[in-house]
């Protein structure tokens, strides 16, 4: 596709040069973080010419646009993904291949950008791949964060958090653009001057801090079309002259506090995934990096228009959860304070311009400020939320007279908090939930109020994954064999996949469909080997649960679950058991100290289980260290089972669920969040679910909960698991260790319910779910049957049919075409 700009002797040529030029070396001389630079910066060289393209022709058309605001873009490599994208992955890699040099070695250098936590930021990072390639002009919206997700290390069992400075030898696709630079103001207070001029009264905001906002772009390519949208994040700078400024007048302490601000306020990503810290810092970069994307945009914008009252005929801003909601009342204030227009113009513009995506039920999660905390920072900001607020009581009273109660649920600020949620729901023109269950639980369940009064909000988006990523870069293998039998339209077009279900009782096909797989297993047992040291067997059923650690997620279940399989096994040598390998990966949040607890129990049962040779290596346990974008695309390509085990209602969508789908790993699930609608896809037949249904789980949690005892009492086997908690059996006789684990399920602490999340009363039916897991796995053919089927049956989990939907339903936008 590029090929006509892809030269490949200039290309090595320019290769060479680089090398030379940035290090003064030979090919052979440089080391491989050099080579990398090197390859990076002359595929470069092709991006900017489309990325040129792409903007020439924005320029030209003047499209509407969408701005993804996020906290986090999980993006993992840009190199490979760039070739992959570009169409030029085969041909670089000949090319290098000539100078004596291995493209995936080279791929193997770069450092992830890791600037998310989990699910909600590679989110962000699948969207604007589908952008891209489906020609919709967008902007990613974030911070340029200096450490990104920390990484992990495990010692002695136990994770450690390292920090990754993940831009220490520059990053090679970035391009810093001082252009656009914006001043950000904090704190201080807000004189009010009436103008007898306009005869309005304007707000001031004076003795404030202020630090110096500076994008770096990185591009954004679309497959094989020569589109190249922008993810733009932001720098943090002090402002040099006010600086100097504040020296000559003696205000060196002021001084100090800009230059601190600076640089703290893009130092580090929030390690928590679905859980609210309440940390103003975290408040300072939200406004950060909203302010700045905010006045950027407008004045993008008002080059073009001279209208800002029409804004949203050409602008349409989705919040990535709540944690960009500042959007919705520093857009009022630039509207009001910067443009003059009037409060009824200014929210006209703003609530047809903003919209809101939720991404969780769980009540940690939601982002409530403390008032003080939050007028002192941001001082006008809060005023004006509390006249949006103001209104919408207002409204309320309207509605629903007398209904005192539902102003107290409903209210913006309330209770000394100012509520992020609420906010982004009343000024949203869009509310939507991530999966079909999770809607639906938000419209009759937590968001309830909220329905009742606006319901032609409320939409769902089911979450999905970018198969160039996932399947033609993560897994080439198949990614050819799909190619080689229903042709490469599936890149583009998922659904295309449906195509290979007449390959599913053909013998060949599944012997080679197998094939792969098990090539694909050599090479993560070889990945573990080499990072963790442990020998695992490749024909042992491998059985995998990677994602974030969060009690909800249950990785506590599946352990227990193995620790009772090994009971067994103990018990009865004799008894028939197909191999199995249960791979773990997972971050908990620095300073979550449950989930860092059943990560120590994980290595502890590896430990025991692993060094066990009486039991013949029937079990072999595995912590995989620092699971990351990177390692995943080869774990989800590997898998034979796919863990998806939450409690039902709480996993919003999970995204992890559709990668190993559409790397031919049948789900053992719950049904929750997009489990439901995988398995609606692929048939109960070619899945495994078990456990309570949401609507379970949620009546037990409306009348107290249930009581684990009962099971606890009655269950010996599941008693005995529990016990070994504290009995020593994986501490070295050490009873205290896990005392808190074996707490958290029989014994209620306080406010907090014993077995919150329904270990105990899952854990019988998930036992069942294994126990067909084996059964089925034994017969080889019909296994590779079911995996083939998920690869089959997985086109709606593309998230080009995602934005599609945004696309159709919500943005409106129009596609733009790029010439090579
Ligand atoms: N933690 C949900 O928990 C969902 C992603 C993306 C999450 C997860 O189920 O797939 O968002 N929620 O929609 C939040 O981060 C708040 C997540 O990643």
């Amino acid at each position: 596709m590029y090929s006509k700009r892809f030269e490949k002797e200039a290309f090595k040529e320019e290769v060479k040069n680089n090398i030379k030029n940035l290090y003064r070396k030979t090919i052979e001389e440089a080391t491989g973080r050099q080579i990398f630079q090197a390859v990076s910066l002359a595929v470069k060289e092709t991006v900017i010419d489309y990325w040129l393209a792409t903007q020439a022709e924005m320029e030209k058309k003047d499209p509407k646009t969408v701005y993804y605001m996020s906290m986090e873009f999980l993006m993992g490599r840009a190199l490979g993904n760039n070739l992959i994208n570009m169409t030029a992955y085969q041909e670089v890699k000949e090319a290098l291949d000539e100078m004596g040099i291995d493209l995936n070695i080279v791929e193997d250098q770069e450092p992830d950008a890791a600037l998310g936590n989990g699910g909600l930021g590679r989110l962000a990072a699948c969207f604007l791949d589908s952008l891209a390639t489906l020609g919709y002009p967008a902007y990613g919206c974030g911070i340029r964060y200096r450490y990104g997700m920390f990484k992990q290390k495990i010692e002695n069992g136990y994770q450690v958090e390292v920090p990754d400075n993940w831009l220490k030898d520059g990053n090679p696709f970035e391009i810093r653009r001082d252009e656009y630079a914006k001043e950000v103001r904090f704190g201080g207070d807000v004189r009010i001057e009436y103008d007898p001029l306009t005869k309005r009264n304007n707000f001031i905001q004076e003795n404030y801090s202020s630090v110096r906002a500076v994008p770096y772009d990185m591009p954004i390519i679309g497959y094989g079309n020569h589109v190249v949208n922008t993810l733009r994040i932001w720098d943090a700078e002090a402002i040099t002259d006010f600086h100097l400024d504040a020296f000559n007048r003696g205000d060196y302490r002021h001084a100090v506090e800009q230059e601190n601000l600076a640089k703290m306020i893009v130092d580090v990503l929030y390690p928590c995934d679905d859980h609210y810290a309440g940390k103003e810092l975290r408040l300072k970069q939200q406004y950060f990096f909203i302010s700045a994307s905010l006045q950027a945009l407008l004045v993008r914008y008002k080059k073009k228009h001279d209208d800002v009252r029409k804004l949203h005929e050409k602008v349409t801003i989705q919040m990535n959860d709540t944690h960009p909601t500042l959007a919705v009342a520093e857009l009022m204030h630039l509207l009001i304070d910067q443009e003059g227009l009037e409060w009824d113009e200014a929210w006209d513009v703003t609530t047809k311009t903003v919209a809101y995506t939720n991404h969780t039920i769980m009540a940690e999660a939601l982002e409530k400020w403390p008032i003080d905390l939050f007028s002192k920072l941001l001082p006008r900001i809060y005023q004006i939320i509390q006249e949006i607020d103001r209104r919408f009581i207002e409204q309320i009273r309207v509605r629903f007279p007398g209904d005192e109660g539902r102003v107290a649920r409903m209210a913006i600020i309330r209770d000394g908090q100012v509520k992020m949620a609420h906010l982004a729901i009343v000024a949203g023109y869009s509310v939507n939930g991530v999966a079909r269950l999770h809607t639906e639980i938000l419209k009759h369940e937590e968001l309830k109020d909220f329905y009742d009064m606006m319901p032609e909000k409320f939409n769902n988006k089911t979450n999905g994954i970018t198969q160039r990523r996932f399947l033609l870069h993560g897994n080439p293998l198949l990614a050819d064999w799909v190619t080689k039998h229903i042709g490469d339209g599936w890149i583009t077009d998922l659904s295309e996949m449906s195509k290979l279900k007449k390959y599913v009782d053909d013998p060949k096909a599944l012997a080679e469909f197998a094939e792969i797989k098990y090539q694909n297993k050599l090479r993560l047992a070889e990945y573990i080997r080499n990072n963790n040291g442990i020998e695992i067997d490749p024909r042992s059923i491998f059985d995998v649960q990677v994602k974030r650690l969060h009690e909800y997620k249950r990785q506590f279940l599946n352990i227990l679950h193995v620790m009772y399989l090994y009971n067994q096994i103990k018990d009865h040598p004799e008894m028939y058991f197909y191999p199995r390998t249960f791979i773990f990966g997972a971050k908990a949040a620095a300073g979550y100290v449950r989930a860092k607890e059943t990560i120590k129990l994980i290595n502890s049962v590896a430990d025991v289980i692993n060094n066990d040779k009486s039991i013949n290596g029937k079990i072999k346990v595995v912590f995989i260290e620092d699971y990351r974008v990177s390692n995943a695309e080869i774990i989800f390509a590997a898998a034979d089972v796919s863990e998806q085990i939450s409690t039902a209602s709480k996993e919003a969508s999970g995204t992890g669920n559709m990668k190993f789908m559409l790397n031919g790993a049948p789900t053992l699930g719950t049904m929750d969040g997009a489990n439901v609608e995988i398995v609606e896809e692929v048939g109960m037949e070619n899945a495994f679910i078990f456990g309570l249904s949401s609507q379970e789980v949620i009546h037990f949690e409306n009348h107290g909960g249930y009581n684990p005892t009962d099971i606890y009492f009655n269950d010996w086997d599941i008693k005995r698991v529990v016990d070994q908690l504290i009995d020593g059996t994986y501490a070295n006789g050490n009873r205290e260790m896990y005392r808190d684990l074996y707490d958290s399920l029989v014994n209620t602490h306080g406010r907090e319910r014993a077995d919150r999340y329904f270990i105990l009363k899952d854990f019988r039916s998930y036992a069942d779910a294994q126990k067909r897991v084996e059964e089925a796995y034994k017969d080889r053919e019909a296994w590779s049957r079911k995996a083939l089927m998920n690869v089959a049956c997985c086109g709606k989990f593309s998230s080009d049919r995602t934005i599609q939907e945004y696309v159709d339903d919500i943005w409106h936008l129009d596609q733009i075409k790029v010439d090579a």
